[in-house]
């Protein structure tokens, strides 16, 4: 049903895929145990050189016809790491729109690219970084806000199981995902997020808006009460717990 295809060392699994990916067959997925240039959201970086994490890309080829329903791949993708999770025992959250936290700690980033050639969908790269073995020390080190499974459960992960079960489970419900979208998977993501009824700040790289987090709609937008009483729906962008 699928393929997984590791390798010792890339730049990015997300790029590899990308300039590969009229190579690559439909779900496909690609594993590097380091990456030298994991690559974030807004050309952020993504720390990635602990060889026992988790840095993969789903090679996605549901059409060659682009659909919206795609962009919420990466809201399907943050659920399905948020179920592995659980069964550690764990209680993790949806920070909108697919940063997964556990206590207020990113332990997860999820990145999607979309391959075109002239109006035709080549594919779409979803890559996602989760850290399952990192020191504390490493994190101080390279100063990020970042928690790590290990040290949310005082045990060594092993890598290989929990990224042989995310992407069984991904491929689970994959099917249904493409057919009915991101409205039948809304109800289980907002059982995640806890943000709703809260006020945040939005920040993406042009603006900043303050607002109440109302809901989360059948796209997978974000539906935000501002100050003046005005209902904004945010598409992209990152969000800040107003009392942190
Ligand atoms: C993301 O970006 O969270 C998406 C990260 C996707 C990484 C995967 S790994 C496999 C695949 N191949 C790639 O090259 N990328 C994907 P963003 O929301 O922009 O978050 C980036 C920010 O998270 C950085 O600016 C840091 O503050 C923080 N950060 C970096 N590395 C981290 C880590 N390992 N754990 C937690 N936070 C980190």
């Amino acid at each position: 049903m699928f393929n997984l295809i590791e390798y010792e060392e890339l730049n990015s699994t997300n790029k590899f895929a990308l300039n590969n990916i009229k190579n690559i067959e439909a779900n496909t997925v690609i594993r590097a145990k380091t990456q030298t240039a994991g690559r974030g959201r807004f050309d952020r970086k993504w720390v990635s050189n602990n060889k026992n994490n988790c840095y993969i890309s789903f090679v996605l080829k549901p059409d060659t016809k682009f659909e919206a329903k795609f962009q919420n791949l990466t809201q399907y993708l943050s659920i399905v790491l948020c179920e592995e999770l659980t069964n550690y025992g764990i209680k993790p959250h949806i920070k909108w729109p697919n940063d997964v936290l556990i206590n207020d700690k990113k332990i997860a980033g999820i990145l999607s690219e979309i391959s075109f050639s002239q109006n035709k969908l080549n594919g779409i790269v979803v890559g996602i970084g989760v850290n399952l073995n990192l020191t504390k020390e490493e994190i101080i080190q390279n100063n990020i806000p970042a928690t790590s499974l290990n040290l949310e459960t005082n045990k060594n992960i092993d890598a290989d199981i929990f990224i042989q079960n995310l992407i069984e489970r991904f491929f689970q419900n994959y099917e249904h995902f493409l057919n009915a979208g991101f409205r039948d998977f809304k109800e289980k993501y907002i059982s995640f997020c806890n943000f709703i009824g809260k006020e945040i700040i939005i920040k993406n790289p042009e603006i900043q808006n303050i607002g109440t987090a109302k809901n989360i709609l059948e796209d997978g937008t974000l539906e935000v009460l501002s100050p003046n009483g005005e209902i904004k729906h945010i598409i992209s962008g990152d969000i800040i717990l107003k009392e942190n």
